[in-house]
């Protein structure tokens, strides 16, 4: 990585000095500022609505803003699984097994903030399922947890019987138990699995995770030099991006003239209208589906449940902030936290 050349260019574009970041030394000011936001936004608390929470200047406040963008820079390139790597299939003849463990976990959304979790495989959200349309998959699901679930396949068309919902299709996956599911995948795009037990709690603390399916025929798939999967989420470990929540997260770096594509999926209970700087998203598709006339814009609200597939043509020089635009879910009188990243456009 030559995160060396990614930081000066950040740098330049955000117009500060390393030095004057560094010389703030607020380090501790910033981890008790975080916990202050309650997990990455608590509503109502530290600021927010002008109640005022903790007493303190606009140089203050400029110096947590500001001392949270050099942990966002010294952070680049250092969460490695942060966009998730697929998870390997086990092949059992022409079937592609996966094989999910359920475990109680504690999990960082960054800096510390731990918090008790359910992971698909360790990790919230679980590891990436990436397959072809018409594969046949078997997910071997084992549970370590201390309560009973089940996982549903959310967008995929399946057989009734391994559609996930407990007692109108299948009995809970208890706590010691293993349950499989089989079935041929059929429709491509972007999708999800998650639990459909106590769902509420078990979405939001981690049983969660990418689904996507590459379509056999290849004629409508744009030509582009990135795939990102953005999983949006919030509530039970506070406002996150794939788990994590700004200084934490990860920017998307491109460079000048890349077409990159970014699959948003949101697995909360609210809504997220993601917004990027500088370049217009082109929404391709929805839930998977191809749009029969795709459109450009700027913020694009993503409901609980849904999916959607943008090209992000990068023509503009310069780091874009990137972001949800409930900016409650996003920044405080303590700096950005939550739902931000950045697109880095580079020569
Ligand atoms: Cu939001």
């Amino acid at each position: 990585m030559n995160s060396q050349i990614k930081r000066r260019d950040f740098m330049k574009f955000m117009g500060a000095s390393a030095g004057a970041i560094g010389a703030a030394g607020l380090i501790g000011s910033r981890v008790s500022g975080q916990e202050h936001t309650g997990g990455h936004g608590e509503p109502g608390q530290d600021g927010m609505g002008g109640e005022g929470g903790t007493a303190q200047t606009w140089q203050e406040m400029n110096a947590h803003h500001q001392e949270g963008v050099q942990i966002f820079l010294d952070n680049i390139g250092k969460d490695t699984t942060f966009w998730r790597p697929a998870l390997e299939p086990v092949m059992d003849g022409d079937v592609k097994v996966f094989n999910i463990t359920c475990q109680d976990i504690m999990w960082d959304t960054g800096g510390g903030m731990e918090f008790p979790a359910f992971a698909y495989n360790g990790l919230v959200p679980g590891p990436e399922i990436r397959v072809t349309e018409g594969d046949k998959v078997r997910l071997v699901v084992t549970n370590e947890m201390s309560e009973s679930t089940a996982i549903h396949f959310h967008g995929l068309l399946v057989p009734n019987s391994v559609d996930g919902v407990p007692f109108i299709t299948q009995p809970t996956i208890d706590p010691g138990q293993t349950f499989t599911y089989e079935f041929t995948v059929r429709n491509f795009g972007s999708h999800m699995y998650h639990s459909h037990h106590n769902a509420a709690e078990q979405v939001t603390r981690g049983l969660l995770g990418a689904f996507i399916v590459e379509p056999k025929d290849k004629s409508r798939e744009p030509q582009i030099t990135a795939d990102y999967t953005m999983i949006l989420n919030d509530s039970a470990l506070g406002f996150t991006l794939n788990g994590k929540g700004f200084p934490y997260t990860q920017p998307i770096i491109a460079k000048l003239g890349d077409k990159i594509r970014v699959r948003y999926m949101n697995e909360g209970l609210m809504i997220h209208p993601m917004h990027l700087h500088g370049i217009p998203q082109l929404v391709l598709s929805k839930d998977g589906y191809y749009l029969p006339l795709p459109f450009l814009c700027d913020t694009l609200n993503i409901a609980p449940g849904e999916r959607y597939d943008v090209i992000i043509d990068c023509t503009e020089l310069g780091v874009w902030a990137f972001h949800c635009h409930i900016l409650s879910h996003a920044e405080s009188r303590d700096g950005m936290f939550g739902m931000v990243t950045v697109l880095i456009v580079q020569e």
